[in-house]
């Protein structure tokens, strides 16, 4: 079983290359639509991993599907199909270098904001927390511990550093000043409706939706859900069965990685490492597990 790590499209230009995801202008139209590719790239601590998984950009590129259209009364998105045989027929030479890990997608004007919802309290939100009493200007109740369920789940919006490094978290006043203060309220009351739905069908299935990013953009004037939404890479995922507060919680899909990681001591500094056939092979099957769990369907 092989992963894909590169894509090749020929002639189309590359828009932007994420640690996963690769996006293509479909033409050299500016508003022309783009094709949005999810690789089986990995990573963790930050690094794009000497390993790919095989089929992960399948998976997740599925599960932004599910989502999409779970959350379509609640917010418009930027999906065209993803349906390979309705791609344009430049794409059809690398139909099955995309088939099930591509998008077509109408092309937005990006908000510079990443919103993310928190429902519990992990990573960033957990080291401002720390700190300072609060996250993103949000103060909480004192005695709170990492991976807590926080009273309510809370707006913690991030402001992109730089592509390789961790988005800075910013106040909500930041975004306002950003994007104005109609759009900030819209963002932050989508952010946190889709969340609230979301995990509300997470649990149903025995999965603890810790928080996700979404970014938003604007489509014919409307706000629209863009990027991948609702995946492993975008959110923390944990099994509801093996919740325990008060440290950091197993991530549903990167723990054997990062347990793997943590066993040979790496630096932390690129290069990363690669990774055993056994941990490859374990992880491609918690990302189907997730996939299977949350959708009821079988890949
Ligand atoms: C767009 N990105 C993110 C990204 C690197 C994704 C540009 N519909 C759109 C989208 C989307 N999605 C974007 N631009 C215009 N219209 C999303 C940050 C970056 C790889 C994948 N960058």
């Amino acid at each position: 079983m092989s992963a894909l790590l590169q894509t090749e499209l020929g002639s189309l230009a590359l828009l932007a290359r994420g640690k996963v995801r690769d996006i293509y202008a479909l033409s050299e139209q500016p508003e022309s639509d783009l094709v949005f590719v999810a690789t089986d790239r990995i990573s963790a601590f930050d690094h794009v991993l000497g390993s790919g998984i095989p089929d992960k950009g399948k998976i997740l590129t599925q599960l932004s599907l599910f989502w999409f259209d779970f959350l379509k009364d609640l917010a418009p998105n930027h999906l065209v199909t993803a349906e390979v045989r309705e791609f344009p027929a430049g794409l059809q030479p690398y139909a099955e270098q995309l088939e099930g890990r591509t998008m077509i997608v109408r092309r937005a004007r990006m908000f510079p904001v990443e919103c993310v919802a928190r429902g519990y309290l992990s990573g960033s939100g957990w080291k401002d927390y720390r700190t300072t009493g609060a996250v993103c200007g949000i103060a909480l109740p004192s005695g709170l511990r990492e991976s807590d369920k926080l009273p309510e789940p809370i707006f913690t919006p991030a402001a992109k550093v730089n592509t390789g490094g961790h988005d800075e978290n910013i106040s909500f006043t930041r975004v306002v000043e950003t994007v104005g203060q109609e759009t900030a309220d819209r963002l932050r009351e989508l952010t946190l409706a889709i969340y609230e739905k979301a995990s509300e069908y997470a649990a149903s299935r025995g999965v603890i939706l810790a928080d996700t990013k979404f970014e938003f953009g604007l489509i014919d004037g409307r706000i629209a859900l863009a990027d991948e939404v609702l995946t492993p890479d975008s959110s923390r995922y944990w099994p509801a069965d093996q919740y325990r507060p008060g440290g950091p919680t197993p991530s549903f899909d990167k723990q054997y990685v990062r347990d793997y990681l943590e066993s040979i001591g790496w630096n932390k500094r690129a290069p990363a490492p690669a990774l055993p056939a056994e941990v490859v092979a374990r992880t491609r099957d918690k990302y189907l597990q997730a996939y299977e769990l949350l959708t009821r369907h079988r890949m």
